[in-house]
């Protein structure tokens, strides 16, 4: 069938879905959404069989814990899933970017980098490549940068949190300041750590230079969020004031002066703090940020939800607004230009050229008509009239199919300039191929593919992700929480 996915694309979505039954129901109904999308889009040869839209959206949001080493990433991570996954110490500890994910296995598994650059499902999805551009030979040693780690706490549902080797961009390799910029790139919410023990700039100059400078001119700077930890160092010199001003300067002299900015400690790993008030003080303080930085978390998860229902409602538009009226436009363009070139070349070849030789060849014409209209014809007269008329056909029929390729080939290309949404140009440019090529007629007015029933199933799909946005709204503002509804009460339309 044209409209059936490939097979690995089939696993793929499969694979999705499996997750998000254990995660998030709302969402599993929107990948059938986008399972309707792609059989729109396969019948109107937007997209090839082994693609899928739903493939193309990050389907769960990225934390990513950065900062120097020994600053506390690891034993944040620990503290916020309730589990002593990563392994914490005054040394550099972790050498690699740890990504971690929920699973509901008990055993906590670890697999190598090579599941991660395998996984299509993963933000780290073919990486080995990117890493082999940057710096030969380190593609391969792909395990020596990722690893993946399953946890089976609820926190980490719908999410992926990823620990980082304490930053030091003089001692990094490329291929870890690569994966730095993919993390920064690809993370919904980036914590940047810093440690209450050296505020002073030298001692995060590294991270200044690469992390922060590099965040401050970015369209999506709100994401980062700067938390000096193990403030708890401060309480024997009564000291947090000046520590905090310290780094606030160091921000400041990197060219970060404004953004979020969070004082935490973990109380486990922190000495006791004797002073009642003291105590108090510093507990007040970390209550107040560690909830911020907890609401932060949350709403990451919140928020790409709704983006990937965004995402399946803007691409239904993209079709239904964008492809289909242009496609129309371009080939009713491509037909004009078919039929022009078809009768001036037809014309020319038949007014000109077949009545010009024959006009100046009266020895061919006489004897041709000899052969064609007395009775006396010869054979081999007759078999040279017929060869003529076929090679005749041929080459009528082989310049109609030039004609077409050629001016489907202009215009395709001019098509793409006049187009500026990037985003359009693969759609438009394999829809148009699809509505030229050499199966489609000419005379065809609606594009390839958009029939009714097509359309009925765009409009099904944009309806559905109204109700997938309502359905949201109930599970997200249900005070509760989502436990509370795993069966969406949302009325689909259903075929
Ligand atoms: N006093 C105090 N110590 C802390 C705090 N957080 C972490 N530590 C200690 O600091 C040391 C480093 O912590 P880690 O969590 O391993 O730091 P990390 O940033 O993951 O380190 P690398 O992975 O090596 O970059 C450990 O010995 C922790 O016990 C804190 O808030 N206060
Ligand atoms: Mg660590």
């Amino acid at each position: 069938m044209f409209d059936t996915p490939s097979s690995h694309v089939e696993r793929r979505l499969d694979g999705l879905e499996k997750h998000l039954k254990q995660e998030n129901p709302v969402l599993l109904q929107v990948v059938q959404s986008f399972r309707d999308l792609d059989a729109i889009a396969y019948r109107m040869g937007l997209l090839d069989r082994s693609e899928s839209f739903a493939t193309r959206v990050p389907w769960w949001p990225m934390i990513s814990i950065l900062g120097t080493f020994s600053s506390g990433k690891s034993t944040f991570i620990n503290h916020f899933l309730g589990h002593k996954l990563q392994r914490t110490g005054n040394q550099a500890v972790d050498d690699k970017f740890t990504v971690i994910c929920y699973s509901k296995e008990e055993n906590i598994r670890t697999l190598p980098g090579l599941a991660l650059d395998a996984d299509p499902r993963f933000p780290f999805y073919q990486i080995s490549k990117e890493l082999e551009r940057v710096s030969p030979g380190e593609g391969r040693r792909i395990d020596a940068y990722l690893q993946l780690k399953t946890c089976p706490t609820e926190k980490l549902r719908g999410k992926i949190i990823i620990d980082s080797p304490g930053f030091d961009a003089d001692a990094q390799r490329n291929a870890t300041l690569r994966i730095t910029d993919h993390i920064m790139d690809l993370s919904d919410l980036v914590l940047v750590f810093f440690d209450a023990r050296h505020p002073e700039p030298g001692a995060m100059k590294d991270t200044l230079d690469h992390l922060v400078k590099n965040t401050i001119n970015r369209s999506d700077s709100n994401k980062f969020l700067f938390i000096l930890n193990q403030v708890d160092c401060t309480v024997r010199e009564d000291n947090l004031e000046d520590v905090v001003a310290a780094w606030q300067r160091a921000l400041a002299q990197s060219g970060l002066t404004a953004g979020h900015f969070y004082q935490i400690y973990n109380q486990e790993a922190a000495n006791p703090i004797e002073d009642a008030l003291l105590r108090e003080r510093y507990e007040t303080k970390l209550k107040e940020d560690v909830q911020d930085l907890q609401l932060r978390i949350q709403r990451v998860e919140v928020e790409r939800a709704y983006r990937i229902i965004g995402v399946l409602e803007h691409t239904a538009k993209l079709i239904h607004l964008e492809c289909v009226p242009r496609i129309q436009e371009w080939v009713a363009r491509w037909r004009k230009a078919v039929l022009l070139w078809d009768a001036i070349l037809y014309g020319l070849i038949v007014a000109g050229v077949g009545s010009g030789i024959l006009v100046h060849n009266p020895p061919l014409m006489s004897w041709l008509e000899i052969g064609m209209w007395s009775s006396g014809t010869t054979p081999w007269q007759s078999v040279l009239v017929d060869f003529l008329a076929a090679v005749g056909t041929v080459a009528f029929f082989s310049i109609h199919v030039l004609i077409r390729k050629w001016t489907a080939r202009f215009l395709g290309s001019r098509l793409l300039r006049e187009v500026e949404q990037p985003e359009l140009h693969e759609y438009l440019r394999k829809g148009f191929k699809r509505n030229t090529g050499p199966l489609a007629s000419i005379f065809r007015k609606q594009p390839v593919g958009w029939g009714r029933l097509t359309q009925m199933k765009l409009m099904r799909v944009l309806k559905n992700s109204d109700a997938y946005v309502q359905n949201l709204n109930d599970q997200f503002t249900n005070p509760s929480g989502r436990a509370d509804l795993p069966n969406p009460k949302v009325m689909l339309e259903v075929e």
